[in-house]
C-alpha cells in the first residue's frame, strides 16, 4: 500500500497532475475526492484481482446475494478504514492543507435502495468480505436511485435523484461480460428421438445487460468481493429486434429509451407490491443476467451439473429475485439438457431464501397473463413446478383441497411469490425471533407444517465498521482504550466493557463524547436548517421510512400533548428535548405524507413560540439517507422503536442506536425484543401492547379507539386540535385524513391504545435522563451488549446453517 504518508502524498500528487492535470492548489475539491478515490482504487486493483483468482483456483464455493436493493452509503472513508490507512491518508492530507471529512462529503451518497433491505445486503457485503467469505451481490444500476426529499410548506417533494451525474468512481464497467437478457416471445416445442421434449424460444425482445463491478474491501486482510450492478444497455441489433417486433421501424430512440427503460429508476416503495410490468422486467432482468453469469463460471470449472450446489449458493433477498428459481431450472434443462429431477434437485439445494415482512400489502404476487407474456417460458416451468407441489400435497394430503388452494404457488389467477421461493428453496427465514415465530406459527403456518426443516431464524445485524468505527471514532478509541482492539474481530468481546460499570472518569468519558457529537450535529442542523438545537437537552431521534406500522404518528400526537401541556401551566418542569425526525414516505402513499406534513407543522409552531421553545424543539431533517443517519445516530439519547408489536420484522436502526449508546424506547416487537432480553428492563423503556395481546384484539375484534378518544382527555384535545381551529390546524380539512384513520376507521395501527403508555415511558425517559450517572450506566450497558447485533455474527450463521461456506484460508 503506502509505506508512510510522504509515498502517500507524493502518489497523490501524481495522481492529480496525472490524471487530472491540476495540482493541490488548482483542484476544486471534487477533483481533489476524485483524484484520492481514483488512487484508493487503483490500490485496491492487486487485491481484488488476487481474490478472484484465488476463488478460480481453489473452487471455493461462492454466495450470490441477489437483492434488488443495496443501499451502500458513501464508500471512501469506509474502504480507507478497512484498509488500514484512515490515519495515515488523513494526515498526508492534513499536510497539504486538506481535510478528508470534507472531502468524503463530496461523494455522492447512492440511494440504491428504500430503507431496512437494501441497508441490510450492504452491511452483509461488508461482513463477508471481512470474515474472508467468498460471498458477493448483484444487484441493479438504476440511474436514478431513491428521490431527493424536499420540504415546500412542509409537504414532500420528490425530485429525481440523478445520482450517476458525478462520475461514480468506485465502479469498473466489464462489457466484455455482457449477458443477453429475454422477454416476450413463443415457445414452442418438439420431441427428439429419446422421447424428450425441446422447448424453442422464438420472436423474443433481446437486452443487453452489461455489469458494473464494485470493489467490496474487508477490514484488514486481502479479500476484495464483488458487487456487480447489471445496467440495461441495449445494443443496436436490440434496438433494430425491437422495431422490427414492434413492425415500428421511425422510432428507433423510442424503442432504445424503453429497451434502458429497465434500469432507469429504482421503485421508492417498500409498503406495496405493485403489480407493474417494469417492475416484474426488472426483476427478472437481475435475476437472468445474474444466474446465466453464475452459470458460465460455474462451467470453467469443468464439474459436473450434480456439483453445482456445492459451488454456488444463490441467496434471495426477499422474494423479489424469487425468478432465479425458475431462470436456474430453464437454463439447466432448456441449454444444458438436464433433466427436470435433477435441475430441480440442484435449484433448491443452490438456492435460500430471507423474509423481510409479514406485511400482507407487500406480499408479491403477479398476474398469470402478465408473467406469461412477458416470460413465457418462465411461466410454462413455474407452472410445472406448481402443477407437481400440489400433486405432491394431494399425496400427503388427500382431500384436503383447502389447504392445497391455500400452498398453490399459481391460484386466483397469481403466481405468488413467496409461495415459489418456499416451494423453491432449501432454507427459509426470518430476521428476529419474534419475526421467525409469526411466519412458522401464523403467517407461513401451513408452510411450516410440510417443510419445518427448511425454516430458520438469522437475526439481523449490522456493521459496527460503519456504524461504530467509522461514524464514531471518539468513542471507538475509548472503547479500545478500555478493553484493548480484540472487539474489532470479535465484537462479542464488547461485554468486556461492563467491567467498568462504576469506573466513574470512563463513564464521563462516554458522556463527553456524547455530548461532543451533539454539539456537532446541532452545528451541522443550524448550517444546513438554520434551527438552533440545545446540546444540553435529550436528543430524541426518530429516523426510518414513513409508514403507518412504525407510528411517527404517535410521536408526533405526543408532542402535540407536551406542547399543550407547557401551554396550559408555564411552570411545568419539563427536561428539555429535541425531538428529529428523518423519514420519506413512498410518493403513493398519502396518508403517510399527511404525517410528514403534521411533523413539520408541530415543528413550525413549536420551535416559534417562545412559551415553549425553550423546552421543546422539533427537526425534521430533509432527505434523510445513510449519510445522514451516521451524522445523527452518534448524537442521540433516545431511539425511538415503536411500531405497533407484529409488524417490524426487525429493525436494524435500532442495533445501530444501541451501539452508540443511545436508550431505546420501543415496543416488544422485531429485534427490540432481543435488545431487551440482553439489556434488562433498567437499561431501555418498554412500552405498549405485546404481540399476544394484538392478536387477542385480532381474534375478539374489542378494540375500539372511539372508546380510547372518549375516555383519555389528552387524546380528545389532541385529536380535536387537528381538524377544529387550534395552532396545528388552520380549522381547514388538511388533516381531517390523519383524525379519520384513528377515529372513523379504528386506528389500525392501535396508536391511540398504545397512547398513555407512550406518555408514561416518555415521562420515565425525562426522569431517568436528568439522573446523569445512571444514565451513562445504561448507555454503557447499551454499546457493551451490542455486539451481538454486529453484521459478523448474522453472516456467520448465515455461512454455517445456509451456506454451508468456510472462511478462505488462502487470503490473509
Ligand atoms: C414490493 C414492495 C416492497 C419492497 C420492499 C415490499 C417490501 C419491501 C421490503 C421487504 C421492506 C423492508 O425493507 N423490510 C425491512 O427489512 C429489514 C431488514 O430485514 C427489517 O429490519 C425491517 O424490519 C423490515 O421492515
Amino acid at each position: 500500500m503506502f509505506s508512510d504518508k510522504e509515498e502517500f502524498k507524493s502518489e497523490f500528487k501524481s495522481q492529480l497532475e496525472e490524471k487530472l492535470g491540476k495540482t493541490v492548489t488548482t483542484a476544486s475539491d471534487f477533483d481533489t475526492y476524485r483524484a484520492l478515490g481514483g488512487l484508493i482504487r487503483e490500490k485496491i486493483n492487486k487485491n481484488w484481482l488476487k481474490t478472484d483468482q484465488g476463488y478460480r483456483e481453489n473452487k471455493n464455493k461462492q454466495v450470490y446475494y441477489f437483492s434488488m436493493e443495496f443501499l451502500m452509503g458513501r464508500l471512501l472513508g469506509n474502504n480507507l478504514l478497512n484498509m488500514n490507512v484512515l490515519s495515515l491518508v488523513e494526515d498526508g492530507l492534513d499536510d497539504l492543507g486538506l481535510s478528508l471529512s470534507e472531502l468524503e462529503e463530496k461523494e455522492s451518497d447512492p440511494g440504491l435502495g428504500n430503507g431496512g433491505l437494501g441497508r441490510l445486503a450492504a452491511c452483509f457485503l461488508d461482513s463477508l468480505a471481512s470474515l474472508n467469505l467468498a460471498g458477493h451481490g448483484y444487484g441493479l444500476r438504476y440511474k436514478y436511485g431513491m428521490f431527493d426529499q424536499h420540504f415546500i410548506d412542509g409537504k414532500q417533494v420528490e425530485l429525481p435523484d440523478y445520482w450517476l451525474s458525478k462520475e461514480f468512481i468506485w465502479e469498473v464497467r466489464r462489457p466484455e461480460e455482457a449477458i443477453e437478457v429475454r422477454f416476450g416471445g413463443h415457445v414452442s416445442s418438439t420431441k427428439g428421438e429419446n422421447g424428450k421434449l425441446h422447448f424453442k424460444y422464438e420472436d423474443y425482445e433481446p437486452i443487453n445487460a452489461i455489469p458494473y463491478d464494485v470493489p467490496v474491501v474487508g477490514y484488514h486482510n486481502e479479500t476484495v468481493n464483488t458487487l456487480r450492478l447489471w445496467s440495461a444497455e441495449p445494443t443496436i441489433e436490440n434496438t433494430v429486434a425491437k422495431a422490427e417486433k414492434e413492425g415500428e421501424f421511425g422510432h428507433f430512440l423510442q424503442h432504445k429509451r424503453s429497451l434502458e427503460a429497465i434500469s432507469e429508476f429504482l421503485y421508492p416503495d417498500d409498503s406495496t407490491a405493485e403489480g407493474k410490468e417494469l417492475r416484474l422486467k426488472q426483476e427478472y432482468f437481475l435475476v437472468s443476467a445474474g444466474v446465466q453469469s453464475i452459470v458460465q463460471s460455474f462451467e470453467t470449472l469443468g464439474l459436473p451439473w450434480s456439483s453445482f450446489p456445492e459451488k454456488a449458493a444463490l441467496h434471495i433477498n426477499d422474494t423479489h429475485p424469487a425468478l432465479v428459481i425458475p431462470e436456474l431450472m430453464r437454463i439447466l434443462m432448456d441449454e444444458k439438457g438436464v433433466g427436470w429431477e435433477e435441475a430441480w434437485e440442484i435449484t433448491q439445494n443452490s438456492v435460500s431464501y430471507t423474509n423481510h415482512t409479514t406485511l400482507s400489502e407487500a406480499l408479491e404476487s403477479w398476474p398469470v397473463g402478465l408473467v406469461r407474456s412477458l416470460l413465457p417460458r418462465i411461466f410454462m416451468i413455474i407452472d410445472e413446478i406448481n402443477e407437481r407441489f400440489c400433486q405432491a400435497l394431494w399425496r400427503t394430503y388427500p382431500g384436503d383441497f383447502d389447504r392445497i388452494a391455500d400452498l398453490a404457488i399459481v391460484a386466483d389467477g397469481q403466481v405468488k411469490m413467496a409461495h415459489l421461493s418456499i416451494v423453491g428453496s432449501h432454507s427459509i427465514n426470518g430476521v428476529a425471533k419474534l419475526h421467525t415465530e409469526i411466519l412458522k406459527k401464523r403467517e407461513m403456518k401451513r408452510f411450516y407444517d410440510t417443510f419445518p426443516d427448511r425454516f430458520n431464524n438469522k437475526t439481523n445485524g449490522i456493521t459496527h465498521r460503519r456504524w461504530l468505527m467509522h461514524a464514531n471514532r471518539p468513542l471507538t478509541s475509548a472503547i479500545t482504550e478500555a478493553i484493548g482492539e480484540d472487539w474489532i474481530r470479535q465484537p462479542g468481546q464488547l461485554t468486556k466493557l461492563l467491567n467498568r460499570k462504576d469506573d466513574l472518569p470512563f463513564l464521563d468519558r462516554l458522556h463527553d463524547i456524547k455530548q461532543k457529537n451533539k454539539i456537532d450535529l446541532s452545528n451541522w442542523v443550524q448550517e444546513t436548517q438554520g434551527i438552533a438545537v440545545d446540546p444540553e437537552s435529550i436528543f430524541d431521534v426518530h429516523i426510518k421510512r414513513l409508514h403507518g406500522y412504525k407510528r411517527q404518528l404517535l410521536n408526533a400526537l405526543h408532542i402535540m400533548h407536551l406542547y399543550n401541556e407547557l401551554k396550559s401551566d408555564p411552570t411545568l418542569d419539563i427536561v428539555p428535548r429535541t425531538f428529529f425526525f428523518g423519514a420519506k414516505a413512498a410518493p403513493s402513499y398519502h396518508f403517510a405524507k399527511k404525517v410528514i406534513q403534521l411533523i413539520n407543522r408541530i415543528a413550525d409552531v413549536v420551535n416559534h413560540d417562545p412559551d415553549v421553545n425553550e423546552y421543546i424543539k422539533v427537526v425534521f431533517l430533509p432527505n434523510y439517507s445513510v449519510s445522514i443517519a451516521e451524522r445523527i445516530i452518534p448524537a442521540s439519547n433516545v431511539s425511538e422503536q415503536i411500531s405497533m408489536a407484529t409488524k417490524e420484522a426487525s429493525g436494524t436502526g435500532n442495533m445501530k442506536f444501541m451501539m452508540n449508546g443511545a436508550l431505546t424506547l420501543g415496543t416488544m416487537d422485531g429485534a427490540n425484543v432481543e435488545i431487551h432480553e440482553l439489556v434488562g428492563d433498567d437499561n431501555l423503556y418498554i412500552f405498549g401492547l405485546r404481540s399476544d395481546e394484538v392478536w387477542d384484539y385480532y381474534r375478539n375484534g374489542s378494540y375500539s379507539s372511539k372508546a380510547v378518544y372518549e375516555n383519555d382527555q389528552r387524546v380528545r384535545h389532541t385529536l380535536d386540535q387537528l381538524i377544529h381551529y387550534s395552532p396545528f390546524s388552520k380549522g381547514e380539512t388538511e388533516f381531517q385524513e390523519i383524525y379519520d384513520a384513528l377515529l372513523t376507521y379504528n386506528d389500525e395501527y392501535f396508536v391511540l391504545k398504545d397512547f398513555a403508555s407512550y406518555v408514561l415511558a416518555q415521562k420515565k425517559v425525562s426522569q431517568d435522563y436528568q439522573r446523569k450517572r445512571q444514565w451513562n450506566l445504561k448507555s454503557l450497558v447499551n454499546i457493551a451488549q451490542s455486539g451481538v447485533f454486529s453484521s459478523d455474527r448474522t453472516i456467520q450463521e448465515y455461512a454455517r446453517d445456509i451456506w454451508d461456506i468456510q472462511r478462505v484460508t488462502t487470503l490473509k
